[in-house]
């Protein structure tokens, strides 16, 4: 089986939702963030000249964007490439966020997280920029929390892809404490004597490069490697389609914390939820906020 590849000229936003949000099936659209400013403009060069003091922390360490792009363009060798690099566009690089206008491209609506009611970070969602160096894996197989569908816009470089059907749950191995993880360390070599099921996954690997757009479905199983230096923006979608999921999630990761925050943070999504479930009826063009 193929990840479908299609111009965003040759799918409606209709056809979308019928074909891919609604049975839940990857896509990658061609040419869809043309829209954007950051189209052809968010290169290594961009940001060392403009934001190359701009700090991130990345696994418990913090660096600047130039010694990023120093590590992920092989001009540091003294050190290991992190991966994922990650700056919240919103709070970390708020000057960028009209360059990624409109996030939904389109396609990617109706999305609640656009709402000011669903302010992004807080439910685990964000709009990020991710920078990757060659071989950058991410670190985990996994399905993303919260049950919502991740959008990866590819601006810069090569990134491989793997993603397995639905259905398939059982042969990933998901780890005891925390569901959203495959428990398998390494998906390119598996140990089938140690994770005899996974013989009958099913996965599709496949690149996406500058200007392409990866739809991850809710609930599907997939994981990222950067196959040169990369740079691309990610976001979320959340609608009345995997709201129900969403709101089990919030109750169960909220319940970890404490119960009065389950219950607190669990009503206050309800009311959100049926705001824009409202909001969707009378046809409401939300106007995109980003926290
Ligand atoms: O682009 C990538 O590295 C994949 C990111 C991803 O799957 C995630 O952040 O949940
Ligand atoms: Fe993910």
């Amino acid at each position: 089986m193929e990840v479908r590849k299609i111009d965003a000229a040759d799918i409606t936003h209709e056809q979308f939702i019928e074909e891919h949000w609604k049975p839940g099936i990857p896509l990658v659209l061609k040419n869809a963030t043309k829209v954007w400013g950051a189209y052809n403009t968010f290169t290594p060069d961009f940001f060392r000249a403009r934001f190359g003091d701009r700090r991130t922390i990345v696994d418990g360490r913090e660096y600047t964007m130039n010694e990023i792009f120093d590590l992920v363009e092989g001009k540091d060798t003294s050190r290991p490439v992190p991966y994922p690099c990650k700056y919240h566009l919103p709070t970390q690089l708020p000057e960028l966020v009209e360059m990624v206008k409109p996030v939904n491209l389109g396609y990617a609506q109706p999305n609640w997280l656009e709402s000011s009611w669903f302010k992004r970070g807080y439910w685990g969602s964000a709009l990020e920029l991710f920078i990757g160096g060659p071989g950058g894996k991410f670190p985990y197989v996994h399905v993303d929390y919260y049950h919502l569908s991740a959008w990866v816009n590819q601006l810069y470089g090569h990134k491989q892809f793997t993603v397995w059907p639905r259905g398939q749950d059982e042969y990933m191995y998901p780890e005891p404490g925390d569901m959203w993880k495959s428990s398998i360390p390494d998906i390119e070599n598996v140990d089938l004597a140690k994770y005899p099921k996974y013989a009958k996954a099913t996965p599709i690997t496949f690149v996406v490069g500058p200007g392409e757009t990866l739809f991850i479905p809710v609930g599907i199983w997939h994981t990222a490697k950067s196959l040169d230096t990369t740079i691309s923006v990610a976001f979320d979608l959340l609608n009345a389609r995997n709201f129900p999921a969403f709101l089990k999630d919030v109750w169960g990761f909220k319940k970890r914390e404490s119960l009065a925050k389950a219950v607190a943070a669990t009503g206050y999504a309800a009311v959100g939820g049926a705001l824009c479930t409202l909001g969707d009826t009378l046809g409401v063009k939300r106007a995109p906020v980003h926290n």
